[in-house]
């Protein structure tokens, strides 16, 4: 499957009309600056151009909503864990994602869960997998950034993971090496 167009519609905060059209939406979640953003690039193949990424963490304030191919939503969103302006900032970005991820005219459920391969998992990403189980979503894991891993820091990374997350899907990826990004894709929005 080829991008043939990828182009930004709008950025929410709350409830839009832009979550009960009839386009299916692919979101993509996980903690700040793990790399959310740069893996949409990635596989838009728009190098850096279309989506924000950032050096510092809370870069991506909203939800975001890219229209790709004409047929589907790609969403990236605020990243959690991240304390801008302190605990109640978090809060009020987890409330965000979870209202987003558990609206009921929300298509068709598939979420991609970013994590940094080098941190692995961490509790908010728990909390998030606990929320994701709950409400069915179709889960694959991309685990980003092993590009900063040797192959036996990968190797146990993945173990890890495999171990606590047994039922979904990892992908072991860097968005800054692109290698398997096709692979990727296809399983993304097939
Ligand atoms: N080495 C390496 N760096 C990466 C990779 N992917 C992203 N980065 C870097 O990680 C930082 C954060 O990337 P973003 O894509 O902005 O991360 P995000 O998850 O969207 O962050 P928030 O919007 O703050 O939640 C940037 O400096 C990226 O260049 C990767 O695969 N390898
Ligand atoms: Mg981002």
């Amino acid at each position: 499957m080829k991008i043939k167009s990828a182009h930004f519609v709008k950025g929410i905060v709350d409830d839009d009309e832009v979550l009960r059209d009839k386009y299916p939406h692919i979101a993509f979640v996980g903690r700040s600056n793990v790399g959310k953003s740069s893996v949409i690039n990635s596989l838009v193949g728009s190098g850096k151009g279309l989506v924000k990424t950032g050096k510092k963490p809370g870069k991506t304030t909203e939800i975001n909503f890219f229209k790709v191919n004409d047929k589907y939503y790609f969403v990236d969103l605020p990243g959690y864990g991240f304390a801008v302006g302190g605990l109640e900032g978090r809060e009020k970005i987890r409330t965000m994602i979870i209202e987003y991820l558990t609206h009921a005219d929300m298509q068709p459920r598939r979420v991609v869960l970013v994590l940094d391969g080098k941190v692995g998992l961490t509790d908010f990403d728990r909390d998030m997998l606990d929320i994701l189980r709950g409400n069915n979503h179709e889960v694959l894991v991309v685990l980003n950034k092993i590009d900063k891993l040797n192959q036996s820091e990968l190797a146990k990374q993945l173990a890890a993971i495999r171990y606590e997350v047994p039922d979904f899907e990892i992908f072991p990826y860097s968005a800054l090496a692109e290698k398997r990004v096709k692979e990727l894709r296809e399983k993304v929005i097939a």
